[in-house]
C-alpha cells in the first residue's frame, strides 16, 4: 500500500534539510539568518507534514475506489499532545529530521519542545481517541475522528501558595502547523426556533444558525502506510456581520451571529465542572455531531443512492454520551429529508451506531432537563419522545429516556446504539449488573467488552528511546507494530546481564527527571530512590488523598525510627482538578502544603520527597512514566472504569500497586500476580462495606496509624497559618468516606512497604520489572481496535492481512 517516500527527491542530498529551508523561504518568509525559533520549528512541522500528505492522498483515494466501510468516531475529546517526534516517528524520519536540524546549526530538542501541547481532552477519554486514531492508521482502517477544534484545550495550571491556579490554553496563538483548513467543507448547524407540522411531515425552523468548518489533520500510522483524517470542527458566522445593524450604529446586533459561533468553539469543559453554562455545551455537543452526520451523509452519497446502504458503509461510534444526539439527528434526517417511517429510521439508525460507556459514576452520567434541550432542538426532543414511544411499545418495562423532567443521555445512547462497550471486563460486568442492567436484560446481546488500550508507539517507542532501542536489539524491530512480540523478553528475566541493562534505560529516564525536577521546581532528587508516580485527573475516587496520606504516615514511621533501614522514595503527583471541584482541590493544596513540609525536614529529606509539578499533561506524562519505578493505582474498586496510564507505566517497566479496579485486574493476569503490588477492597467487598452504617469511623478507630495522620492534618501541622484548612476533608473522611480511603489505608500501607523491601532487592525488582513490559502486550491500542472492528464496527483492514493477525 501507501509508503512514504519521495524517489524524486532521494538522489539529493540530504532533502529534509533543503526541505526546511524551503518552508522557512516560501512559508514563513524567512531565512535562516532571520529565523525565530518558531519558524524553525514551524519549517521542520511542515516538512514532516508534507512527507504525510502522499501517503494520506492514496489511503483516501483507495478508501473511495475500494468502496470501503469507513468508520466515524465521534469524540468531544482529542488528547493530541504533541506532534512532531509522533509524526516523525511514525514515518521513521527522526533520525533524519534531527540530522537535518542539527546541520542546519539548531537544537532539534528545543524545537521539539517548542510546539504547544494540543490539550483537547480532560484525561484517559481524550488520550485513548488519540490512540485509537494511531491504531486506526496503522491497521490501515479506512476512518475519521470528528470532534471540535477548541480555541482554547484544557486550562493551565498553576499553583499559587499550593493552590490551583486556572489560566486560559492558548495552543492556537500561533498557526497550527499540522492541519488543513477546508472552507468549502461547511455546514449549516441550527438551534432553536420551531417545528413546523404539515400534512404528516416536520420541518424544522432553527432561530439561529452557525457554520460548522472543518480543519483536517492527517493521522499517518506505523511506516507510514496508511493515513486517515482527524477532522475538527470550528464554528463561523453564517452572514459575517450585519452591515446594516453596524450602520445604525449597534454593533453589538451587528456582530450577534459572530459571537454566537466564537463562543461554540471557545472553550473545552473541564470533566465535572458543575455549574458550567448547560446551555453551551449541549450546542456544542450538537454543533460537532450534526456537522459530522452531515459530512458522512455526504461522503456517502458520492458513491450511493440508497440511503438504506448507510450501515454497510459508515460505522459511527460515540465515544461516551456526549455525541448522543446523532441518533436522533440521524433520525430525523432520515424521516424529515429522505422520507422514511419513524421505525425504519431508528432501525436504520441503529445498526450505524455504537456507544462506548466510559463511566459508572453517577454525576457523570449526562441528563439535560427537557425543556432546555427542547428549546435548543425541539425537532429532537420529538424524536426522541418517537424513539421512547418505539422503545416502549416493544418493551414496556424498559428504563425510560424521558423521565422526571430529564433526558437520560445514556438510555438515549443504548437505545440508539446496535452496540454499547465497556472498556475493561470488570467494567462492562459492571455496566451490566448496574447502570444499564435493566437495559441488558431486554437487550442481552448488545453490551460488549473492549478492553482499552495505548499507541506503543507513543508510550514506549517514543518517549522511552532507552528501553526501545534495548528491546528492538535483544527481539527486533517488528514489536511497535505487533506488541504481543514482547513476551519474548521473558526468556530475559533470569539474565542478570541483559536485566542490567534494562534498568540501566530506567535509570537514564530518571535521571533525565531528576535534571528536570530540579531545574523546573527547584527540588533535587536522587535517582536511585524510588520514583513512585500518581498521574491523573484528581478525583475522590482516584484517591490521590489516600496517597498522601500514606505518605505521611511513612514519614511519622521515619520520625519514629529515623535510622531505621528505610527504602528512599520520590511521590511524584501530576493532576488537574475541575475548577468547580473543590475537593478536588483541596486535595491539591494538602499534596503541596504537606510537600513544603517534608521537602524541608532535615531528618527525611534525603528519604521522602514530594513532588507536584504544575500543568500535567501529554508531554509531562511522557517524560514522567519512562522513569517511574512504581505506578500507583488505587482507585475504589468499581469506580476507574478501566485506567490507561496502568498500562503505560507497566509497559515502561513499572510496578503497579494497585486495586482490583478496571483494567489492573488484566494486567494482572497478564504480567502475573507475583510481579503486581495488590491490595485493597474488591469491588463486591465495596458494595458491602457501604451498607454498614459508619464504616469508616469504624476503620479509622481500628488504625492508630491513619488516626494519628488526620489528626496532623486536623490540627494544622502542614497549614500552621490557617489550621482549620483542612477541617471539612478529615471531617468528611470519618463521617462519609464514600471512596472508603479509611478501609483502604492500612492494607495499602502495609504494601507500600513491601515494595520498599522488594525496591532493595534489585535484581528480582528488575525481573518483576521485566515481567511488566513483557507481560502488557495485549494492551495495545491496535488490539482494541481489532476488537471494535471484529464485534461493533465490521469493518476490515484496506492494507491486506491486517487485521486477520488478530483472530
Ligand atoms: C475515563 C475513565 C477511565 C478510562 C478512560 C478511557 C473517563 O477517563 O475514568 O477509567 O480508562 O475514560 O476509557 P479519565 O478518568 O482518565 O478521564
Amino acid at each position: 500500500m501507501a509508503r512514504v517516500t519521495r524517489p524524486d527527491r532521494q538522489d539529493r542530498t540530504d532533502p529534509m534539510k533543503e526541505e526546511i529551508l524551503a518552508h522557512l523561504r516560501y512559508s514563513l518568509g524567512k531565512d535562516a539568518e532571520h529565523a525565530a525559533l518558531y519558524d524553525w520549528r514551524m519549517a521542520l512541522s511542515l516538512s514532516l507534514r508534507d512527507r504525510m500528505v502522499d501517503s494520506w492522498y492514496q489511503s483516501t483515494k483507495a478508501s473511495y475506489t475500494g468502496h470501503k466501510k469507513r468508520v466515524y468516531y465521534l469524540s468531544m475529546e482529542f488528547l493530541i499532545g504533541r506532534l512532531i517526534e509522533d509524526v516523525a516517528a511514525n514515518i521513521g524520519l527522526t533520525d533524519e529530521a534531527r540530522a537535518a536540524v542539527t546541520e542546519l546549526g539548531q537544537d532539534y530538542d528545543i524545537l521539539v519542545h517548542d510546539e504547544p501541547d494540543a490539550a483537547l481532552g480532560n484525561g484517559g477519554l481524550g488520550r485513548l481517541a488519540a490512540c485509537f486514531m494511531d491504531s486506526l492508521a496503522t491497521l490501515g482502517i479506512p476512518a475519521m475522528g470528528y470532534g471540535i477544534r477548541y480555541e482554547h484545550g484544557l486550562f493551565e495550571q498553576d499553583f499559587v501558595e499550593g493552590q490551583q491556579i486556572e489560566k486560559p490554553e492558548t495552543w492556537l496563538a500561533q498557526r497550527h502547523a499540522w492541519e488543513f483548513e477546508r472552507p468549502e467543507v461547511s455546514y449549516k448547524i441550527g438551534f432553536g426556533g420551531h417545528v413546523q407540522h404539515h400534512e404528516g411531515k416536520a420541518k424544522w425552523h432553527p432561530h439561529e444558525t452557525v457554520l460548522a468548518t472543518a480543519f483536517d489533520t492527517p493521522v499517518v500510522g506505523w511506516q507510514g502506510r496508511w493515513g486517515n483524517t482527524l477532522r475538527l470542527w470550528s464554528a463561523r458566522p453564517q452572514k459575517e456581520f450585519d452591515l446594516a445593524s453596524f450602520n445604525r450604529g449597534d454593533y453589538l446586533a451587528a456582530s450577534r451571529s459572530e459571537a454566537l459561533a466564537r463562543t461554540i468553539c471557545r472553550v473545552l469543559y473541564p470533566d465535572d465542572t458543575t455549574e458550567s453554562g448547560k446551555e453551551l455545551r449541549l450546542k456544542q455537543e450538537y454543533f460537532f455531531t450534526a456537522a459530522s452526520i452531515h459530512d458522512l451523509l455526504r461522503r456517502f452519497f458520492i458513491d450511493h443512492d440508497d440511503i438504506r446502504a448507510l450501515p454497510d458503509a459508515a460505522a459511527i461510534q460515540l465515544n461516551d454520551t456526549h455525541p448522543a444526539i446523532a441518533g436522533p439527528e440521524l433520525v430525523r434526517i432520515l424521516v424529515d429529508i429522505h422520507g422514511l417511517e419513524m421505525a425504519e429510521a431508528i432501525e436504520l439508525a441503529r445498526r450505524c451506531l455504537g456507544y462506548t460507556n466510559h463511566t459508572l459514576l453517577p454525576e457523570a452520567l449526562e441528563r439535560w432537563p427537557e425543556w432546555l434541550l427542547g428549546r435548543v432542538l425541539p425537532r429532537h426532543l420529538e424524536i426522541i419522545r418517537s424513539i421512547e414511544d418505539s422503545q416502549q411499545s416493544h418493551h414496556p418495562d424498559s428504563p425510560r429516556i424521558l423521565d422526571h423532567g430529564n433526558v437520560n443521555m445514556g438510555e438515549l445512547a443504548f437505545i440508539m446504539a446496535h452496540k454499547v462497550n465497556g472498556v475493561s471486563a470488570l467494567h462492562t460486568d459492571l455496566v451490566k449488573s448496574t447502570v444499564f442492567a435493566d437495559l441488558h436484560r431486554i437487550h442481552p446481546n448488545r453490551i460488549v467488552n473492549q478492553t482499552n488500550g495505548i499507541t506503543p508507539r507513543r508510550w514506549l517507542y517514543e518517549c522511552n528511546p532507552a528501553l526501545s532501542k534495548l528491546i528492538t536489539r535483544e527481539i527486533g524491530d517488528a514489536w511497535p507494530a505487533d506488541l504481543d512480540q514482547l513476551s519474548r523478553l521473558r526468556d530475559r528475566s533470569g539474565d542478570h546481564g541483559f536485566l542490567q541493562e534494562f534498568m540501566a534505560a530506567k535509570r537514564v529516564n530518571k535521571e533525565r527527571l531528576s535534571n528536570w525536577v530540579q531545574e523546573h521546581c527547584g527540588i533535587a532528587i536522587d535517582p536511585d530512590a524510588m520514583f513512585d508516580v500518581q498521574i491523573k485527573r484528581i478525583h475522590e475516587y482516584k484517591r490521590q488523598l489516600m496517597n498522601i496520606l500514606e505518605t505521611i504516615a511513612f514519614w511519622n514511621e521515619i520520625h519514629a525510627n529515623p535510622n531505621g533501614n528505610w527504602t528512599p522514595r520520590v511521590k511524584i503527583f501530576g493532576g488537574k482538578a475541575a475548577p468547580g471541584y473543590h475537593v478536588a482541590k483541596q486535595i491539591i493544596r494538602l499534596i503541596n502544603d504537606v510537600a513544603g513540609v517534608l521537602n524541608n525536614d532535615p531528618v527525611t529529606k534525603d528519604l521522602l520527597k514530594i513532588v507536584y509539578p504544575p500543568n500535567y499533561n501529554v508531554t509531562m506524562a511522557e517524560m514522567l512514566i519512562p522513569a517511574a519505578d512504581l505506578s500507583e493505582q488505587i482507585s475504589t474498586a468499581g469506580k476507574e472504569a478501566s485506567g490507561t496510564g496502568n498500562m503505560k507505566f507497566a509497559l515502561n517497566g513499572a510496578l503497579t500497586i494497585g486495586t482490583l479496579d478496571g483494567a489492573n485486574v488484566e494486567i494482572r493476569d497478564h504480567v502475573g500476580p507475583e510481579n503486581f503490588f495488590l491490595f485493597g477492597l474488591t469491588a463486591a467487598e465495596v458494595t458491602e462495606r457501604r451498607s454498614h452504617h459508619g464504616y469508616a469511623r469504624a476503620a479509622i478507630e481500628q488504625s492508630p496509624r491513619m488516626q494519628k495522620v488526620l489528626a496532623q492534618i486536623a490540627e494544622g501541622r502542614f497549614s500552621p497559618e490557617e489550621p482549620s484548612r483542612y477541617h471539612d476533608l478529615v471531617g468528611n473522611l470519618w463521617d462519609h468516606d464514600h471512596f472508603l480511603v479509611s478501609c483502604d489505608f492500612d492494607t495499602y500501607f502495609d504494601m507500600q512497604r513491601r515494595a520498599d523491601e522488594a525496591f532493595t532487592q534489585t535484581s528480582s525488582w528488575a525481573a518483576m520489572a521485566l515481567n511488566n513490559t513483557a507481560g502488557v502486550g495485549w494492551f495495545s491500542s491496535d488490539r482494541t481496535i481489532r476488537g471494535y472492528a471484529r464485534d461493533i464496527w465490521n469493518v476490515g483492514s484496506a492494507i491486506d492481512g491486517e487485521l486477520e493477525q488478530s483472530a
